[in-house]
């Protein structure tokens, strides 16, 4: 692949145009040459990426959504195999603007027991456990695994937001009935839920920008770590959610964890699973988010107050992240604060990304009425939606339902057309 420059980061910097050898023995040597020197680069970068991106003033306004398959002034990404690059691009751009950046985990992650107990109810086993994550096993995390009877493995549901309780029993007994391992963990053991970074994971990394929702989505990599470990757990089927702040979370982890096979953020709206640039009135904007809750991201995020045209980038491009594997957003059309509209609109844009790769059938959505909460109802639309995506049962609905038909369009473009 060629460098080239660019002044418009993120959207010029790979040379697309080059043909992808496949390998041969003769090429193979190049191919290990080429990942050493690519290695040796990245390391490079990694020191100058927070130089290496503009300030705001420096970045042209982008009046829509921006197209994810732009890739240079008058040029677009042309052919799937390509998307891999363009996608590491967007992952970059993102996290180095809006969620900071992420240390690579290599520490073990190991689980102690503390308690166990069985649902009267359903016959499952409860099973409690404090997980050790990061550098010398430092951070202690509660996690609640709640197992079906009968024999595995099984799919599993893994949601960070037993800070706010137990899911309810009548949710947990749908989960298990239907063949699923419920696991809820404490993201705020990860990182705190305030403006304090001596808890949690962040003394353990200093240097690092990232904010409590990247903290939270490599919190829910390392339980995968630990549930992959398991042998009642099937791996090619982890699914993450979670509710509000626990959505943005679980959708960047769905986003950047290519183990997660379904990614569902509930209710997640503003750094979530709506765009900042699909705004009406009573959502919450880029400003109302980022001054309320400044360290859920990158300090830098801050610049795009009042200049939300110069984002790089929209939501649109986060679910992108998650293609071609599964991505099910739930939400309520009263809940007017998590941008209902702008999620839609967020779902359409990122759905030409699934289009381009040949999978529009990966990515649905489901809005119900009444308040902001992950409810039975949620849960019941999540559970379908993955039995037909992981278990191959035909759905009993439709999950590609608009619930808005005349919304006015956020951008012109569309998947290219020779996708192939
Ligand atoms: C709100 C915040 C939302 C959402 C919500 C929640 O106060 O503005 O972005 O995250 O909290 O997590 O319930």
């Amino acid at each position: 692949m060629v460098l080239i420059r660019t002044e418009l980061p993120g959207r010029v910097e790979f040379d697309y145009s080059s043909p992808m050898p496949h390998p041969t023995l003769s090429t193979c040597t190049v191919v290990f040459v080429g990942i050493i020197v690519a290695v040796l680069a990245l390391g490079a970068r990694a020191e100058s990426d927070e130089k290496a991106l503009p300030p705001v003033e420096k970045l042209p306004a982008i009046n829509q959504l921006p197209d994810p398959f732009e890739i240079g002034p008058k040029t677009r990404l042309q052919t799937r195999e390509h998307w891999a690059a363009r996608r590491a691009e967007l992952r970059d751009l993102i996290l180095g603007y809006e969620y900071g950046r992420i240390p690579t985990e290599t520490s073990p992650v190991s689980a102690q027991e503390t308690g166990s107990d069985q649902d009267a109810a359903t016959g499952a086993a409860v099973h409690q456990f404090t997980l050790k994550m990061g550098p010398g096993g430092k951070v202690s995390v509660p996690l609640v695994l709640t197992i079906p009877a009968g024999k595995g493995p099984f799919p599993i549901i893994i949601k960070g937001d037993l800070c706010w309780g137990r899911v309810k029993p009548l949710i947990v007994a749908d989960v298990v009935k239907r063949g699923y391992i419920l696991a809820e963990f404490d993201r705020t053991a990860v990182a705190p839920d305030k403006n304090d970074r001596s808890q949690g994971v962040y003394p353990l990394y200093p240097g690092y920008d990232w904010g409590a929702l990247a903290a939270w989505a490599w919190g829910f990599s390392r339980v995968i770590d630990y549930v992959s470990t398991r042998d009642d757990v099937d791996r090619a089927k982890i699914i993450v959610t979670g509710h509000s702040r626990g959505g943005k979370a679980a959708l960047l982890a769905g986003a950047l964890d290519e183990r997660v096979a379904l990614t569902v953020p509930n209710g997640s709206g503003a750094g979530g699973g709506g765009c900042f640039r699909v705004q009406y009135p009573l959502t919450e904007t880029l400003q109302a988010i980022d001054t309320r809750f400044p360290y859920w991201f990158a300090p830098q995020f801050a610049q795009f107050i009042g200049h939300v045209d110069q984002l790089p980038f929209d939501q649109h491009e986060l679910r992108a992240l998650v293609a071609p594997r599964a991505l099910f957003s739930t939400d309520s059309v009263d809940d007017l604060w998590a941008n209902p509209m702008g999620t839609q609109i967020s779902f359409e844009a990122s759905r030409e990304v699934y289009q381009f790769l040949g999978v529009p059938e990966k990515i649905g959505l489901h809005y119900r009425h009444g308040k902001h909460e992950q409810n039975e109802e949620d849960f019941a639309a999540l559970l379908d939606f993955a039995d037909w995506q992981l278990m191959g049962k035909e759905p009993a609905q439709k999950f590609d339902a608009l619930p808005y038909p005349n919304l006015p369009p956020a951008y012109k473009w569309a998947a290219p057309q020779s996708a192939k």
